[in-house]
């Protein structure tokens, strides 16, 4: 049976993304700070944790040693956003936090998994976003954080040309998870809600688990470099159809 290790496994996309694999008959070793949910995750989908923080140097080298010699599949999914102030009031420690997770945590924990992705013949699948793609009003710090992401992984693709390891990325537009504008916007609930406001349908961490899930399952010589999605309505990252009452 083959292992998935899936980083930020205790909410959104990273949860999603443990239980659509676990469906199609991965083992997924659940990795996320959050213990009690990872832990409930695991016993749901008859797979594992292993709490982790991905700035932490020790605590990564935890997760060496949870996944063994092998590991089929690795999806670098924590990070996220924190902020939305123009670049002239930016919350510099709000910045050094997203690159602390986004880009170096991101680059932690697959330097600490590459021997035994290598060993499996695995793949990595990068979870960056549309905000890789262009920089927008006040956005600058997780533009960045976001394409500092995607340099790791167009990086490596070409380090492992003749290693037999996939790289893959997708970049998810506007998604509707429980936490990932709350935690941008630092709790509060009604600014959270207005960034999918009369949207219809902004897509779900399903959506985005189902295209890690199809990904992971293409036969080895095909290598999907980057996928970017977006719900129907968001045209481009600033052109979004919202319906008014
Ligand atoms: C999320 C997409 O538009 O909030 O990664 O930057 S956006």
């Amino acid at each position: 049976m083959s292992t998935a290790l899936v980083t930020g496994a205790s909410s959104g996309i990273g949860a999603a993304t443990a239980r659509a694999l676990a469906a199609d008959g991965w083992t997924v070793i659940c990795a996320a700070r959050r213990n009690d949910r990872i832990e409930a995750l695991a016993l749901e989908i008859g797979g594992r944790s292993v709490v982790c923080d991905v700035t932490s140097e020790e605590s990564v080298a935890g997760l060496i040693e949870a996944v063994g010699p092998e590991l089929d599949l690795l999806v670098n999914n924590a990070g996220g956003a924190i902020g939305q102030e123009p670049v002239d009031q930016a919350d510099l420690d709000a910045w050094q936090t997203m690159y602390q997770t986004n880009v170096l945590g991101t680059a932690r924990v697959t330097k600490a998994l590459l021997p035994a992705l290598e060993k499996a013949r695995g793949e990595i699948v990068f979870m960056t976003s549309t905000a890789a793609d262009a920089g927008y009003e006040g956005g600058a710090g997780y533009n960045a954080a976001k394409a500092g992401e995607r340099m790791i992984a167009e990086a490596l693709r070409l380090e492992l040309f003749d290693r037999d390891v996939r790289i893959a990325e997708i970049c998810p537009g506007m998604v509707h998870t429980d936490e990932f504008s709350l935690n941008r916007f630092h709790g509060d609930q009604s600014r959270a809600n207005n960034v999918y406001a009369g949207v219809a349908e902004p897509l779900t961490a399903e959506d985005i688990a189902e295209c890690v899930r199809w990904i992971a399952g293409l036969p080895h010589h095909v290598n999907i470099d980057r996928i970017t999605v977006r719900p129907r309505a968001q045209a481009s990252q600033f052109k979004v159809f919202r319906e008014t009452k």
